[in-house]
């Protein structure tokens, strides 16, 4: 039986109806092992949601499993630290930065897939 695409997303929205709880994912993070680390795009998430790196040199290898064009950028408030271009459904490709210790929010930038649910975060310490 196939998924029911549309009842996932309203899901996740009503996850991000509760920004204050920022528990929409409560799996442990996902630790960055030598520098890279793999990020899956969705229709309309972003796997993993929460990462974890030491300062340093990050790769993100992205892949775009959803049916439209998705992005990955990294920001660090209105400072994009790495991103790449729209991939299209089936598409990968990889986003490079160098990140400080702090705190960083991974986005896609397309329509409102942020508020649908692509969302996460990287925190470097
Ligand atoms: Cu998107």
């Amino acid at each position: 039986m196939p998924r029911p695409r549309h009842l996932t997303a309203v899901a996740l929205a009503a996850a991000v109806a509760l920004p204050a709880a920022g528990c929409a994912d409560d799996s442990p993070p996902t630790r960055v092992r030598d520098g890279r680390v793999k990020v899956t795009l969705d229709d309309f998430s972003i796997a993993p949601q929460r990462i974890r790196a030491r300062p340093g040199r990050v790769t993100f290898e992205v892949v775009n499993r959803g049916a439209v064009g998705h992005t990955l950028r990294v920001m660090r408030g209105e400072r994009e630290v790495a991103g790449l271009k729209t991939l299209q459904p089936g598409a990968s490709g990889t986003a490079t930065g160098r990140f400080a210790k702090g705190d960083y929010d991974l986005v896609c930038v397309l329509g409102n897939h942020d508020v649908l649910g692509m969302y996460g975060t990287l925190t470097v310490r």
